[in-house]
């Protein structure tokens, strides 16, 4: 009994554990793939995952602005925008983050950084996918057009919520030296820049694979919390 107890109480944490992925934006220039970059940039994330960006990369100054596969570097109207957060060189206090939750798994979320500042990031490969599928409109061909993209990536505000994902408050704490600029608000006007709404719609690109699995995993994970707490209360 014991042991069964035990092995529901692991079972439970590690897909607690799985439905908040954390994504690190910026890095610094000695590593792997340099500064302007999100770690991991291939997020899968079932509805109700919680997925927090978490600006540490210093010095850094990035965006997590989401556009669309088929233009990359320009925001999406009525997309998601954390707004410019800025971290100094040398602090090394409480680290900005942003929490999005995702609200539809079923079709894919792009991303990207939308500083322009030494060089266009969007254009660096800065860029990400949320349930990106494994076959057609992959995240591959996605930073591709990314990395062709010229010009200046769209700098239009996003807002608190987005296409598939949403947020419910700006990046915080910004603290310590770290700052932001077009911090997003709930009814932020659409993007002035380019990026279609229905840019999905010219997307007929497969479901994500793994939607299916992620989804079986959702709720053998809410199954095994729900007996996961009856347990901890019998043995209590
Ligand atoms: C961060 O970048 C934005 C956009 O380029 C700029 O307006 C802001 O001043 C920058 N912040 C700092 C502290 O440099
Ligand atoms: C996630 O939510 C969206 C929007 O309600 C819905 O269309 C989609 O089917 C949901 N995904 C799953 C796996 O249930
Ligand atoms: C570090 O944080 C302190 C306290 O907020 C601030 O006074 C200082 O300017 C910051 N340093 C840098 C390099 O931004
Ligand atoms: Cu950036």
């Amino acid at each position: 009994m014991r042991f069964a107890s035990a092995a529901i109480a692991f079972s439970a944490t590690a897909l607690v554990a799985a439905q908040n992925v954390v994504v690190q934006v910026g890095s610094v220039a000695t590593a792997d793939g340099g500064v302007f970059q999100f770690i991991p940039n291939d997020i899968t994330a079932a509805n109700g995952t919680t997925v927090t960006f978490r600006f540490t990369g210093a010095p850094g100054n990035h965006t997590v602005t989401q556009s669309s596969f088929a233009d990359p570097c320009n925001p999406l109207a009525g997309g998601f925008d954390s707004g410019f957060v800025f971290i100094p060189p040398t602090n090394t206090t409480e680290t900005p983050e942003w929490t999005l939750t995702v609200t539809d798994d079923s079709r894919p979320i792009w991303f990207y950084c939308k500083q322009l500042i030494p060089s266009p990031h969007c254009s660096a490969g800065m860029v990400g996918a949320i349930n990106a599928p494994s076959t057609g409109n992959t995240l591959a061909n996605f930073v591709s057009a990314a990395r062709a993209f010229s010009g200046a990536s769209g700098q239009g505000q996003g807002g608190l919520s987005g296409v598939g994902a949403t947020a419910s408050a700006a990046p915080s704490p910004i603290v310590g030296g770290a700052s932001l600029v077009g911090a997003p608000t709930s009814g932020a006007p659409a993007p002035t820049a380019s990026g279609s709404p229905t840019g999905s719609s010219t997307n007929t690109s497969p479901s994500p694979t793994g939607t299916g699995n992620s989804a079986s995993a959702l709720g053998a994970s809410s199954w095994l919390l729900g007996l996961g707490a009856v347990m901890g209360v019998i043995v209590a």
